[in-house]
């Protein structure tokens, strides 16, 4: 026990240094319009770090299949002790990843506000191995835990985490992704009286938002990606929150025409391959994070209601990150300045 939670402690700042890796080489590229290669110097930099942490590591959500990302693939060995096909000389643990090195590459390209660099991390099985598909998701924080139901209407839910919080439905604060597909969730919200901010991207960091008092954010609700909903699940079981999902492939639902998501039985058929008998299964924080010992860290690339951006100054640079263990039970808000000058270099509080 005592050697798991030194363990911990020690993945988890490595972890951090992980997330640090990446949302720094993605806060460079900040504005310049380029999702594509923001997403790329991210997942670079995050899977070279990677490789120095002590750990028998596997990537379970990631960039994609192997022929399709050449890095932090689902599957892929990582950590110390590969790489090179040599063994690490002292026993280190084994671990499931999930990774989303820059979580709304569009919110970075354009310099707009939540982009994050997260992981998450959890003894093997920890983390339910979601596809990369679709996933309906409310998430709340600690003192609506138990009231939801992800199949009750809008105002109910909203009504049930109102009273938990003590006080009216119109001083909620929802997010929502500004999509075609959640009209109805945003007329119902409206109509129930709550107040609700739009996003335009990135229900990761907003789900991460409504667990967290103080943010003014209180729920977060609709249809979001899968993997998302797994990392944002590891966060939440951290933050004693609730989260209730369920994957979609419709294409009704998702507002889209049929041929811009694959058919019904491929993906049916891909849920099954992936050990997933229940399509329609409602996956909570314990479906989505299983695991006894969730490590889960996230930088901020860009300001958020969390974390801070990257500032780069003129000897280093200065990042903001969350980093929290589900067994220690340590939520550490950590601001990390990189020094890269000489020895007058000027700490700034
Ligand atoms: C979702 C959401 C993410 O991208 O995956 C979304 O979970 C993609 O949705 O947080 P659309 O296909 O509707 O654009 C994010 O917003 C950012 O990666």
């Amino acid at each position: 026990m005592g050697e798991d939670l030194r363990t911990e402690r020690e993945l988890s700042l490595d972890f951090l240094r992980v997330c640090e890796a990446a949302a720094i080489a993605a806060a460079r590229t900040m504005g310049q319009g380029d999702r594509k290669f923001s997403d790329q110097v991210a997942v670079e930099a995050m899977r070279e770090v990677m490789d120095s942490v002590p750990m028998r590591g596997r990537v379970v959500i990631g960039e994609g299949e192997r022929d399709e990302a050449p890095m932090l693939y689902i599957g892929e060995e990582v950590g110390g002790g590969f790489g090179d096909g040599a063994e690490m000389a002292a026993p280190c643990p084994e671990v499931d990843i999930a990774v989303d090195p820059l979580e709304g590459t569009n919110l970075c390209a354009l310099g707009a506000n939540n982009a994050i660099a997260v992981l998450a991390a959890a003894e093997r099985g920890g983390l339910l191995h979601a596809p990369d598909i679709y996933m309906d998701k409310i998430v709340v924080g600690p003192s609506s835990r138990g009231v939801i139901d992800i199949d009750a209407p809008v105002k109910e839910n909203l009504k049930n985490i109102a009273r938990r919080l003590g006080r009216d439905i119109e001083d909620l604060t929802i997010i929502v992704l500004d999509r075609k597909r959640h009209k109805k969730i945003i007329d119902d919200v409206r109509e129930a009286g709550a107040r609700i901010r739009l996003i335009s991207d990135g229900d990761l960091s907003a789900g991460i938002s409504a667990a967290v008092a103080g943010t003014n954010i209180h729920a977060c609700i609709g249809i979001g990606g899968a993997p998302e909903g797994v990392l944002t699940a590891a966060a939440i079981k951290c933050l004693n929150g609730e989260i209730q999902t369920r994957l979609v492939w419709d294409p009704e639902r998702l507002g889209v025409d049929k041929d811009k998501v694959p058919p019904e039985k491929e993906v049916l058929e891909r849920l099954k391959s992936m050990g997933i008998n229940d399509p329609n299964k409602v996956y909570d924080t314990e479906d989505l994070a299983p695991g006894k010992k969730i490590i889960f860290a996230a930088t901020g690339v860009t300001d958020g209601a969390l974390m801070r951006g990257v500032r780069f100054f003129g000897s280093g640079k200065r990042t903001h990150s969350l980093v929290m263990t589900s067994e220690s039970k340590h939520i550490r808000f950590v601001d990390s300045i990189h020094i890269e000058g000489g020895p007058d270099t000027v700490i700034r509080f």
